[in-house]
């Protein structure tokens, strides 16, 4: 176990022990009122308690003042009730606006079919919101006719509508077209099935943990779920069961037609953009009131093999928590941002200005240990070799391309990461420009776990996407560096990338940290400032016996 152990992460939500996976109930901010001044982020998450496998699942349950630092809570709800015996399954709560909680969760019955569940906090005037009451009356829904008993999951958080009712969105599936569900509720008891979906998209599969959510065309700040105006566009994500990716699409919102139409049809929902293009799945955002913002929660499996975690004792990570926000510039993208939080973390820093990093060459960066790190970087790239190279037609993409080895005019180029010093294990995350026959250029951005370590039964994908950049800006990148997991951000968080990688020499202090350039022809420029990174406290709530 101990020589496992250096995989564990220093500052990603994780359970001590055992399995763990969808993120639920999205998190809110509860504030009880002067004499109970406390406001806490919840976080609920799908547990499997017994193993650090899958197995029936229960709902883990943790707070936090700052979404950084943890204190792990009794589970929330158990497999107790015929209507979800064989799983408490994901679900999502809505704050009303009298301050109360309901939650709706998917329960897998005695039978394996799928029904949705009410519950909510038995005491609303406990911060912590450690009891919780499933509905006696339960199942409050079962799946409709010309639906599957096993297609029937994951209800979202409800908005209103604006004759007043509440509106909640299910994914499913008609043969092989994904597709989201319509209810309107009151009481969150009785459900009216509305006609049609939300979406459809033929060859999608299964829609799992679909969300769906306002973003502000004129505002830097998040919306909450029921605001619709002339202001917002709409965001529908679907997680899709086949391919275990989480896809997103700008659109709008027809409230009257209980329609979603996106922007761009070839980017329709499960078969254009994706949040992350790494490991990175059923992921949940949910409005924080306290800030302003709309948060992204995810869950980011193992890529190991299912030995490893028996013998290390657990299983995934949870991102951090990203912040949300419509893509002014490209209109097409969504932001993502790690939350401002986590520069909390932060310690001693270095900086490096205008480092030249020579076509075929590899610079150290002499920051000590590597295992833990915030990093900032922004390249520039040799112009008179942009214009230089020759165009053509060859295609590029990151998973099939070669990886970082393949040279090109104009790379790839970037950072290696998590790396020995002899590079005998190293994770490159990088930008590769290929330049068209038409002159124009495209930028991909990638991450190639290919040499990322010496063990042979990890997954050594290489993940990556095109990633828009427009005229006048840099190329920029933020890494967060937490022993077995890689989150990066290119253009400002408009293409994310998160790998999950074993070394077995690059650990503890033999980790480091390099550009590289492997174009043939341009030279690049490089500044960063990297920062060391603190570890967060996520431990068990103290003294929780002790609650008067
Ligand atoms: N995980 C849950 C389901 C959901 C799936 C069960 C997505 O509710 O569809 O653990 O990972």
């Amino acid at each position: 176990n101990s020589m496992l152990s250096w995989q564990r992460t220093s500052f990603h939500f994780q359970p001590e022990m055992n399995w763990m996976n969808d993120p639920n109930g999205k998190s809110h901010l509860f504030s009880f009122g002067p004499l109970f001044y406390k406001g806490w982020y919840h976080f609920f998450y799908q547990y499997n308690p017994l193993a650090a496998v899958y197995g029936k699942i229960v709902w883990g349950h943790a707070v936090s003042k700052d979404l950084i630092h943890w204190l792990h809570l009794p589970l929330a709800m158990v497999a107790d009730q015929t209507y979800d015996t064989n799983g408490v399954w994901t679900g999502s709560a809505t704050l009303l606006p009298d301050g109360k909680i309901v939650m709706l969760y998917t329960g897998s019955d005695t039978e394996s079919v799928q029904v949705q569940n009410l519950a909510y906090p038995a005491n609303h005037s406990d911060p912590l919101l450690i009891n919780w009451v499933k509905y006696d009356a339960n199942p409050v829904l079962v799946p409709p006719p010309g639906i599957l008993s096993k297609d029937f999951r994951d209800p979202t958080t409800a908005w209103l509508t604006s004759e007043g009712k509440w509106r909640i969105t299910i994914g499913s599936k008609i043969n092989k077209t994904g597709i989201a569900l319509v209810y309107d509720t009151k009481d969150f008891i009785n459900y009216e099935k509305l006609d049609g979906y939300l979406r459809a998209v033929d060859g999608t599969g299964m829609w799992e943990c679909v969300d769906f959510f306002p973003v502000s065309k004129t505002e830097e700040k998040g919306l909450d779920t029921s605001v619709n105006s002339l202001d917002v566009k709409h965001v529908m994500k679907v997680s899709l069961d086949d391919d275990r990716h989480d896809y997103y699409t700008i659109g709008t919102y027809h409230e009257k037609n209980v329609t979603f139409i996106p922007d761009d049809t070839e980017l329709d929902v499960g078969i254009g953009l994706r949040y992350d293009y790494g490991v990175y799945y059923a992921a949940k955002t949910f409005y924080d009131q306290n800030k302003n913002r709309r948060v992204l929660w995810g869950w980011i499996g193992e890529s190991d093999s299912e030995a490893a975690d028996v013998q290390k004792g657990w299983a995934s990570v949870q991102s951090i928590p990203r912040m949300i926000l419509l893509d002014k510039k490209t209109d097409t993208h969504l932001l993502q941002w790690p939350v401002e939080e986590i520069d909390s973390l932060r310690l001693n820093s270095y900086e490096f200005n205008h480092v030249t990093v020579q076509a075929g060459s590899v610079v150290p960066l002499d920051i000590g240990a590597a295992t833990q790190l915030d990093i900032m970087a922004e390249f520039e790239i040799d112009k008179e070799a942009l214009e230089k190279a020759t165009g053509s037609n060859v295609t590029f993409s990151c998973s099939s391309s070669g990886g970082a080895v393949h040279r090109g005019a104009l790379g790839p180029f970037g950072l290696l990461v998590l790396a020995d010093d002899r590079l005998s294990e190293q994770t490159p995350v990088y930008f590769y420009i290929a330049k068209g026959s038409d002159g124009n250029l495209k930028t991909f951005f990638c991450n190639d776990q290919s040499r990322s370590s010496e063990a042979s039964d990890v997954n050594k994908e290489i993940y990556g996407s095109m990633v828009p950049v427009l005229k006048g800006e840099n190329l920029s990148l933020r890494v967060l560096v937490d022993h077995s997991i890689i989150e990066s951000f290119a253009q400002g968080g408009r293409t994310v990338i998160t790998s999950r990688v074993y070394p077995t020499k690059a650990i503890y202090g033999a980790a480091k940290l390099f550009l590289f350039n492997n174009a043939t022809e341009a030279g690049v420029g490089a500044s960063l400032r990297i920062w060391q990174m603190n570890s967060a406290f996520i431990r068990p709530y103290p003294n929780l016996d002790d609650k008067s």
